[in-house]
């Protein structure tokens, strides 16, 4: 007797009605991916699905800053191009590395709900216990993200910040080496934790040290405009609460044209009611050296009765209203600095 699973192998009807996930071929995407394949099973245990694991340029350049190469949809092109040939049936994205404005036919199908989205501070062994405050005068932190070494400039000048590039055990390998030159490194928490590396956090960022970046924390599933087939299937996925929030910050973030390489840093609440919810936004940008931050605040409250895609409306608009508020306060002169690297 043939098990389901060698019925549903052996049925042609049946792989034509998988689901094939693409995704970078990194740990950290295989680990995501796998994760939207468990909710999808559970919503839809019949289901035929596979993960095709795709290099992208991004995994390629491994020698070069992420911000000396400029080109925003470095994680993300192949992958796109493998949706559009119809290879894989959607992707699964780290929101963060995903671009504000995706290519004509492609749609953001579902947002899951956002791990916490602040960044880590990972101290080398002989560090353990210290804190960015308490590390001697000098030491290196290792981080390629701008948005972080700018904005960690200003609070602690004391420290130096240098370029650490490679996947996470690659980084952690470095920071741990007996001739290292880090005494710590910085990541975002959620990566961290879904790799298991837990007992490496020595400490987490709260806003009023580091604005995270745009998305952080959130998985976001690219799909074919059209495809409604698959835009139904992921519905089930969607976290409404993490949209509303990423949908502002990406806003912001689009309307300042900041790719991953821009020093753009925000935090957002949504505060639930009975009645009604309010939706925070903070944003920042920073020039490189830290010597300028621009730093502000907007809210919006609806009704909880609105439809959801009112709702979505006003965040966007938060967004762009507070990127506005910061280009009035002179932010393309920080952002054009940007341009002559
Ligand atoms: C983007 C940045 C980084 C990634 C820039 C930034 C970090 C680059 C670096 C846009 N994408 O955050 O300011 O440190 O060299 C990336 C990570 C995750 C998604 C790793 C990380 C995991 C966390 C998540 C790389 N993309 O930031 O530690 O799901 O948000």
């Amino acid at each position: 007797m043939l098990s389901s699973l060698e019925i549903a192998m052996s049925s042609n009807e049946q792989q034509e009605d998988g689901v094939i996930l693409g995704t970078r071929k990194s740990e950290l995407a295989m680990k995501q991916t796998q994760m939207v394949l468990a909710l999808l099973k559970e919503c839809y245990p019949s289901l035929v699905i596979s993960i095709e694991g795709i290099t992208t340029t991004g995994d390629k350049i491994l020698d070069i800053a992420l911000s000396k190469i400029g080109e925003k949809s470095l994680f993300t092109k192949e992958l796109e191009v493998a949706l559009q040939e119809k290879r894989v049936d959607l992707v699964v994205h780290s929101l963060k590395d995903l671009p504000t404005t995706l290519p004509d036919g492609m749609i953001l199908g579902a947002v899951l709900e956002r791990e916490d989205p602040r960044d880590a501070v990972v101290m080398s062994l002989s560090n353990a216990g210290l804190t960015l405050e308490t590390l001697p005068k000098g030491s290196v932190v290792g981080t390629s993200s701008v948005r972080r070494s700018a904005q960690l400039k200003r609070k602690y000048p004391h420290l130096s910040y240098k370029d650490i590039r490679g996947n996470l055990n690659t980084r952690l390998k470095k920071l741990d080496a007996p001739d290292s030159e880090y005494s710590c490194i910085l990541l975002a928490y959620a990566g961290l934790h879904r790799l298991g590396w837990d007992s490496r956090i020595s400490q987490i960022l709260n806003s009023d040290i580091l604005l995270h970046a745009v998305s952080q924390g959130a998985i976001g599933i690219e799909s074919r405009q059209g495809d409604l087939k698959i835009q139904k299937l992921l519905q089930p996925l969607v976290h409404f609460e993490t949209l509303v929030r990423v949908t502002a910050e990406r806003s912001f973030m689009r309307n300042l044209e900041g790719g991953c390489s821009v020093p753009l840093g925000v935090f957002t609440t949504l505060t639930l009611s009975n009645e009604t919810s309010t939706l925070d936004l903070s944003g920042s940008v920073t020039s490189l050296d830290g010597s300028r931050h621009l730093q502000e605040k907007l809210q919006v409250s609806w009704s909880n009765s609105e439809p959801d895609n009112q709702k979505l409306d006003l965040a966007e608009k938060l967004g762009l209203d507070l990127s506005l508020k910061l280009i009035d306060l002179g932010a393309t002169d920080i952002l054009n600095e940007l341009k002559g690297l």
